[in-house]
């Protein structure tokens, strides 16, 4: 099955005040099934990065700058139609850019990319701010209130993994609380965000209110926009080491960042729980988008009483997943994003081996005798056997693996879901509701799910704690982040 590709063999440019762009210099946006060429991208260069700035600040002293939110939030369901609009050319980009699955890509990342701009736009006509009354000696009093600003020019900076889905999860809640936005897509996944552009600018998104730059991080347009000096606040999702790059780049302008950051999740699964449900959950949870969710789990945890069990269980459905071409509708898992991502993911594998793991199922390359043998497909992975200090089950891999291992105790479990750097998701499968509460509770995470993994409510807090970010997104955490409450104090 073949798919139109939009924008394939063409040129995908720079969005800046409200045009696009071309640039001297263009890079190649690669198709990880087959290792094709699918656009060339142009790279913004340092005066892109300055225009973008410069057409920012303006757009919050013309138009965007004096709509109310009630306003705004017209222009963004516009936006929202405008993407549920073009659904098929937004499903068919993601997929060509990640090689995601068909079901994936249709069921998650394009959807929530229209969701995105719904909930924001809705949740911050409907905001409150707070208002006291404070007492005087000379019994007048006084009225204290707070008036919610916007930021300033607010740059995005996003990852490759779910490119449309996290790019919007940060521009909506930006946007709706009345930023003028620079966006920056991963170098990998260029297209659905110059879909984008093209919506913002078919809505009436006013000039230079949102802005998209395409290129690389250090050294490259990333840095440029981080380093920048007119830029008011930093947004960014990725890996925990770019995190600290970014923090120091910010450091110089004091200026505030919200960070979302790896994972290394654990899945303690208990003797008590649904086996069905547990094991087709944990498999979901370790397996979709080919283990390329922050969110994924890498480490699982079996009450040894069902371990053997539980491991046959998993291996059979990690068998059954269908590698493929990702426009197939039965396709579950499609490639990793690049070569050099699976050369990474195999690395973790070989020191897995050298550490003295066992295989369970995977390991490998998939082989298929056509064209997808040039493209970046490993198979999904089970390892077993490695002590608490191998590699593998210390640092994020971001590949369609996990790591199995036994515990005795609820006591043990829960130090060895904890005994990580990181701290951003961790799921419990138990009937037993008093233990539920108890072990969700002690988990140093910042979202724990129990028996369901991404389930996912726009509004609840979402982030990471230690090394898997800095800030809670979702609902009136992201719009709190976006804004400024100004204090203002009336005597009466
Ligand atoms: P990455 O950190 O390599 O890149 C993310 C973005 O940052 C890209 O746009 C990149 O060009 C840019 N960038 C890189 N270096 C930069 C620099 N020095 N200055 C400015 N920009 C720079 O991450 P990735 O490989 O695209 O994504 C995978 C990682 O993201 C994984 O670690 C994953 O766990 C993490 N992630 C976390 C979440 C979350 O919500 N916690 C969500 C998705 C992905
Ligand atoms: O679903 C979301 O809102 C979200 N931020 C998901 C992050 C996934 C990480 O890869």
């Amino acid at each position: 099955m073949t798919q139109a590709i939009p924008h394939a063999g063409g040129r995908l440019r720079n969005f800046i005040g409200g045009a696009f762009r071309d640039s001297e210099h263009t890079f190649a946006n690669i198709n990880p099934v087959d290792g094709s060429e699918i656009n060339r991208v142009c790279r913004a260069s340092r005066s892109d990065v300055d225009g973008a700035v410069d057409a920012a600040r303006q757009a919050l002293q013309g138009d965007w700058g004096t709509m109310s939110a009630a306003q705004r939030a017209v222009v963004l369901h516009r936006v929202a139609d405008g993407i549920e609009a073009r659904f098929d050319e937004f499903v068919a980009a993601e997929m060509a850019d990640t090689g995601k699955s068909l079901q994936q890509a249709s069921s998650i990342d394009i959807p929530r990319g229209a969701a995105n701009f719904r909930i924001f736009a809705d949740l911050q006509k409907s905001r409150a701010t707070e208002c006291f009354h404070t007492a005087t000696d000379d019994g007048r009093g006084a009225l204290n209130y707070a008036v919610d600003k916007p930021l300033g020019v607010v740059a995005v900076i996003a990852p490759w993994n779910l490119p449309l889905l996290l790019l919007t999860w940060k521009l909506a809640p930006a946007m709706a609380a009345g930023n003028a936005v620079i966006a920056k897509p991963s170098e990998e996944t260029p297209a659905t965000a110059t879909l984008l552009a093209e919506v913002m600018r078919d809505a009436g998104v006013p000039a230079g209110a949102f802005n998209l730059v395409h290129g690389f991080g250090p050294g490259c347009t990333g840095e440029w926009i981080t380093s920048h000096s007119g830029v008011d606040a930093i947004t960014f999702t990725g890996e925990s080491k770019t995190g600290s790059a970014i923090m120091r780049a910010a450091a110089d302008g004091v200026k505030p960042i919200s960070f979302e950051l790896g994972g290394k999740n654990a899945a303690l699964i208990f003797a008590d729980c649904d086996f069905d449900a547990a094991v087709e959950g944990t498999a979901r949870s370790v397996f979709t988008n080919g283990g390329q969710v922050c969110l994924c789990t890498e480490r699982v945890y079996v009450e040894r009483k069902i371990f053997p069990q539980f491991v046959a269980a998993l291996k059979q459905k990690a068998e059954a997943l269908n590698i493929g071409w990702p426009q197939d509708a039965d396709t579950d898992m499609g490639p990793l994003i690049s070569h050099k991502h699976r050369d990474k993911v195999l690395s973790f594998f070989s020191s897995a081996r050298a550490d003295g793991a066992e295989v369970i199922t995977g390991g490998d390359i998939p082989k298929f005798n056509d064209t997808r043998d040039s493209g970046a497909f490993v198979q999904p992975t089970i390892f077993t056997g490695l002590p608490e200090t191998a590699d593998i089950v210390r640092k994020e891999v971001f590949g369609p693996v996990c790591h199995i291992a036994p515990f005795d105790s609820e006591e043990e479990a829960i130090q060895l879901a904890n005994n990580t750097d990181y701290g951003l998701a961790a799921t419990v499968w138990t009937d037993n509701l008093q233990r539920a509460h108890r072990v969700a509770g002690v988990m140093d995470v910042g979202i724990a799910w129990v028996n369901t993994w991404y389930l996912r409510d726009l509004r609840t807090p979402f982030g990471g704690v230690k090394l898997s970010g800095i800030g809670r997104e979702g609902g009136a955490h992201s719009l709190s982040f976006y804004s400024e409450p100004m204090n203002i104090c009336i005597k009466l």
